[in-house]
């Protein structure tokens, strides 16, 4: 056969097998609405009931298979769950060759390759893509995959290989793993032979990368002791494994709510969403007063903290508190190192975030903020404008990032006196207990606790630095969501034209008070937001802002 000859059959193999396999995951009608479903990917990839989803997953598959392709064949990562929504929801998202969330303008592809009508329409929907950008058919693509603990993992993951498969690509499956340790060996295959190494691109090497920098941060400190509500999904059996590479010296963590072999019992009454959103214990919990609490959600890459006083009152340590602990102690490390001018810190956070908290960064550290769009890949990218960017969502969801420039200046740095050189080398190790791909639960429970213990501080101390503002989420259904638009990330109205300055008529009738509305991008559902002095004022005003939107 001639080479052009044979560059054709590869391609029709692949259209073909694409059509064929297609057929085995067709798209489910849905009845309520007397027609296919539509698929959005939306702000953590593609989520519903999971009955809907096999079609989309086979989908992913193909579509990562060209995402391969059209980046010289790095890797990319397919990630399986649905984080910390009920047990009967999953969900599936792409992560590119740096551990980062899928690059924005996919997404839009994602959104078409799921809702192509027919078999014929998807391998056409392939086949155009490929000759729009460009992508070699014939090159090699490769693929790894991982989910979590829910129950309708196995078979979404067979259709995710069979998608994979159908493109011809490379795969290796890594069954069950929280998001960040999927994102972890994405990066760490992508970097394997370069210069920097991000780690041993497997599960152990995460383990150990985060272990043995959290030792040597440690040093003479410990034992740090911590009670952990694992969601009964995934990251309790992979802290568990994490607990076994550290030295009781160091780190002793007592594990609750780790049925992840009951998958109907994820998320239900515990998790870092449940006690973020109904600010209370978690089922299960009788805490000591005083001692630090932690609550994972179902794929381990979101942690809020907390503890009880003495009178058994409730203290919740949200995202706000852990990126102001975050902040403040790199920070102080950085003048104790005398480089707090070559090497800057900011804080990114979204309009979500406290009032109290962001005063307190600004006013009090000194650190600048930016506010973005929720969404932690908004969150991500202005992180990466500063040289150490500290992003957390108030739900508990963020990391550090160091850029390659302030760890290059810390490696080289000449320490003029000891205490120069302990903060430099503390600041050093930090990075590596950080996870920089994404918000990982386990890595930001092993930041907090090294602060913690080279603070000497409880929990009831990191809470005393800044006292939250009362406030009140409520969800609101409207007739169309997509009705509102906002600006100046998302703390304000453009549409419906005129609510706005009514918005602004009700806040500044309240002390400190503040009030927005958006579109939620995983509901259909518009979410209000309020904070002001007191408790009652910020639920007053939550709720008239509600009841000035319900009728849009
Ligand atoms: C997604 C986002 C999360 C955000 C949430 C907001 C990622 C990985 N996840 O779960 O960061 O807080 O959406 O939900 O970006 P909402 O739009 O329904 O309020
Ligand atoms: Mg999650």
């Amino acid at each position: 056969m001639a080479e052009q000859d044979q560059k054709d059959q590869i391609i029709l193999d692949q259209l073909r097998q694409i059509e064929e396999f297609s057929a085995q995951h067709p798209r489910v009608f849905d009845e309520s609405r007397g027609a296919l479903r539509v698929f959005t990917y939306g702000t953590a990839g593609f989520r519903m009931h999971a009955d809907y989803l096999e079609s989309v997953v086979y989908r992913v598959g193909l579509l990562a298979a060209l995402r391969s392709r059209n980046l010289d064949g790095s890797t990319i990562g397919v990630m399986i769950t649905a984080s910390h929504n009920p047990p009967e929801d999953n969900g599936v998202k792409l992560i590119d060759p740096q551990g980062e969330m899928l690059e924005a303008s996919w997404e839009a592809f994602a959104t078409k390759f799921a809702n192509a009508d027919s078999d014929v329409d998807l391998a056409r929907a392939y086949l155009d893509l490929s000759e729009s950008l460009n992508i070699n058919l014939e090159k090699p693509a490769n693929v790894v995959y991982a989910r979590d603990t829910r129950a309708s993992g196995p078979a979404l993951a067979a259709a995710l290989k069979d998608g994979l498969t159908a493109s011809g690509a490379a795969m290796t499956n890594y069954e069950v793993l929280t998001t960040p340790q999927l994102h972890y060996i994405v990066k760490s295959i992508n970097t394997a032979s370069t210069p920097t190494p991000y780690g041993e691109p497997n599960e152990m090497g995460y383990y150990a990368k985060l272990s043995d920098a959290f030792a040597a941060v440690m040093a003479d400190k410990g034992p740090a002791i911590v009670t952990v509500d694992a969601a009964n999904g995934v990251g309790g059996t992979q802290l568990r494994k994490l607990a076994d590479s550290i030295d009781d010296k160091f780190l002793q963590i007592n594990i609750v709510n780790n049925a992840s072999d009951s998958p109907e019992k994820l998320n239900a009454l515990c998790g870092a969403d449940f006690v973020k959103t109904q600010q209370t214990l978690p089922a299960g919990t009788e805490p000591v007063p005083l001692a630090l609490h932690a609550s994972l959600d179902g794929d381990a890459d979101r942690i809020v903290f907390y503890y009880v006083d003495q009178a058994k009152r409730f203290f919740l340590l949200d995202g706000d508190k852990i990126a102001s602990l975050a902040a403040m102690f790199i920070q102080e490390l950085l003048v104790q190192a005398g480089l707090q001018n070559k090497i800057r810190v900011g804080v990114v956070q979204t309009a979500y975030a406290n009032g109290s908290s962001t005063r307190y960064i600004q006013e009090v550290l000194k650190v600048p903020v930016t506010v973005t769009p929720t969404g932690v890949k908004h969150l991500h990218h202005a992180a990466q404008q500063y040289d150490v960017g500290v992003y957390f969502e108030a739900n508990g969801h963020g990391t550090v990032l160091f850029s390659a420039a302030a760890a290059r200046e810390l490696a080289s740095f000449e320490a003029q006196s000891p205490g120069q050189q302990s903060a430099v080398t503390n600041l050093a190790r930090l990075i590596d207990v950080i996870n920089q791909t994404v918000g990982d639960a386990m890595s930001d429970l092993l930041l907090v606790v090294t602060i913690l213990a080279h603070k000497a501080w409880g929990p009831a101390d990191w809470n005393s630095a800044y006292t939250d503002l009362p406030n009140r989420l409520v969800r609101v259904v409207v007739r169309d969501r997509f009705g509102f638009k906002t600006e100046d990330a998302e703390r304000r109205l453009v549409e419906p034209v005129g609510v706005q300055a009514q918005i602004d008529d009700l806040v500044n009738k309240y002390k400190l008070g503040r009030s927005f509305v958006r579109a939620s991008g995983t509901e259909d559902a518009v979410r209000v937001y309020a904070e002001a002095e007191t408790r009652l004022e910020a639920d007053e005003l939550a709720l008239k802002v509600a009841d000035l939107v319900k009728n849009y």
